[in-house]
């Protein structure tokens, strides 16, 4: 079965607590502070996978977890890292985040490799916070945590050539000729259900054509299947337009081909725009030749007259192909902002007002300030206090209603607001 298109959710795994400990050791009374580090957490890592073409794989597997860092101990021992988690997708699968529907990576190179999220840092161990006027800390920080992600992996096939055309016109027998492809070829439309992809070689050159089914009238719309799969031939370089010269099945190949034509300019114009090599297929059911000179008077260009099933006029075309094909633009991934999570969550934070006339203040800042703070400690608190003045957290207080006397929540850290 072929899928290309999946949301999936992943977690990157939260890094471990640093920890409070003292130095014990027979007839030694007060030892230092020796707590240690937690370990970092694993990171959801992506990788290309040559090897596979599509996500079926993530049709069950829906939850990603890396593991998380393990906590501090005594004697300075710094918690295991967490292993990361990495998750193998085929070329050209497009990461985005489900909620924004932004891009966040384009797994567009063979050996792409992507970190999605890294994992939580650990926490500092007691002992790191030791200095010359603070000889026992009793404090340690806590690992910094990951929340879960949802996201929707969407792949845009990357081939160079897209092979396109009404229903039942040859397309797959085409494919099954040049390249070592053995899709399903029958004599009824829809016959293929998902895009093939196929290698064809030539004189030690190679190109990888993909066989795009399903293109019927409104397909850009949203018509039958067609309208997926278009998205696997928004990178191609050069289309090869397949039309039914025959016209046995009683259509008009000159509307059939405006039709094809009509839908790739409505999905997309830079498609409209590629080169197409076009050719007229079935010739082997036509006694008149001018069938094929009036089409291409109509066109206006030469095409290339083939019997796919008698494998005529096909060694012709594939040396066009490859001649287009050098001339025809590089491919290149996506262009998009990159989005991504770490740079949100570090700045956003929400103030609502509660019943109790106090004000809790939430979000990925918060967590970020708190993580950093050791309250017990004055100028600790200070600095936390200045933080929220800059990061613009007590300007939004304000804005809410709070006025001096009013109690303020951040997590379990309570205080009174003032201006
Ligand atoms: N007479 C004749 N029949 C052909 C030729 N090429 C393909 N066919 C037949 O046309 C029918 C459709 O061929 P397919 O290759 O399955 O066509 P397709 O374009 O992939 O069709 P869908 O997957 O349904 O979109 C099959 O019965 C083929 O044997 C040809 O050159 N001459
Ligand atoms: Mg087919």
């Amino acid at each position: 079965m072929f899928l290309d298109i999946s949301s999936i959710f992943v977690t990157a795994g939260n890094g471990g607590d640093g920890v409070v400990s003292f130095h014990t050791e027979k007839f030694i009374s007060q030892g230092g502070p020796d707590g240690g580090d937690g370990g970092n957490g694993g990171s959801i890592v992506f990788e290309v996978d040559l090897n596979s073409s599509t996500l079926m794989d993530f049709k069950f597997s829906k939850h990603f977890r890396a593991v998380h860092g393990g906590n501090g101990a005594p004697k300075r021992c710094t918690g295991k890292t967490g292993k990361d988690l990495i998750i193998k997708v085929p070329r050209g699968t497009v990461i985005k985040d489900k909620l924004t529907g932004s891009i966040i990576m384009d797994m567009f190179e063979d050996d792409a490799s992507f970190v999605l999220e890294s994992g939580g840092q650990g926490g500092k161990g007691n002992a790191r916070f030791a200095n010359a006027l603070r000889k026992a800390p009793r404090f340690s920080q806590k690992g910094e945590k990951r929340e879960e992600r949802e996201i929707t992996l969407e792949l845009k096939t990357i081939a160079d050539v897209g092979l396109v055309g009404f229903p039942n016109v040859g397309k797959s027998t085409m494919l099954s000729i040049v390249s070592g492809a053995k899709p399903k070829i029958a004599n009824y439309h829809f016959t293929t259900l998902a895009p093939n992809i196929g290698v064809v070689e030539k004189y030690g050159d190679t190109l990888v054509m993909a066989d795009i089914p399903g293109l019927i009238e409104g397909a850009s719309e949203g018509a039958g299947l067609g309208h997926s799969f278009l998205r696997h031939v928004e990178r191609v370089r050069l289309i090869v337009h397949v039309v039914d010269i025959s016209g046995h099945e009683g259509r008009d190949p000159y509307e059939d081909y405006l039709m094809i034509n009509r839908e790739l300019n409505n999905y997309s114009p830079k498609l409209a725009r590629l080169e197409q090599v076009v050719c007229v297929n079935k010739i082997d059911l036509i006694n008149d030749d001018s069938i094929i000179t009036d089409f291409e008077a109509k066109i206006g260009k030469k095409v290339h007259p083939i019997s796919a099933i008698m494998r005529k006029g096909v060694d012709d075309m594939i040396s066009e192909v490859f001649k287009e094909l050098a001339k025809a633009p590089e491919q290149e991934a996506l262009e998009y902002n990159a989005f991504t999570y770490e740079a949100i969550d570090k700045k956003s934070f929400h103030v609502s007002k509660l019943d109790d006339a106090s004000f809790l203040v939430e979000g990925g800042l918060i967590d970020q300030l708190v993580r950093n703070v050791v309250l017990s400690d004055y100028e600790s608190f200070r600095y936390f206090q200045k933080m929220l003045k800059d990061k613009g957290v007590i300007s939004a207080l304000k804005k809410k209603g709070a006025k001096e006397g009013n109690i303020v929540r951040i997590t379990d850290i309570e205080f009174e607001y003032v201006e």
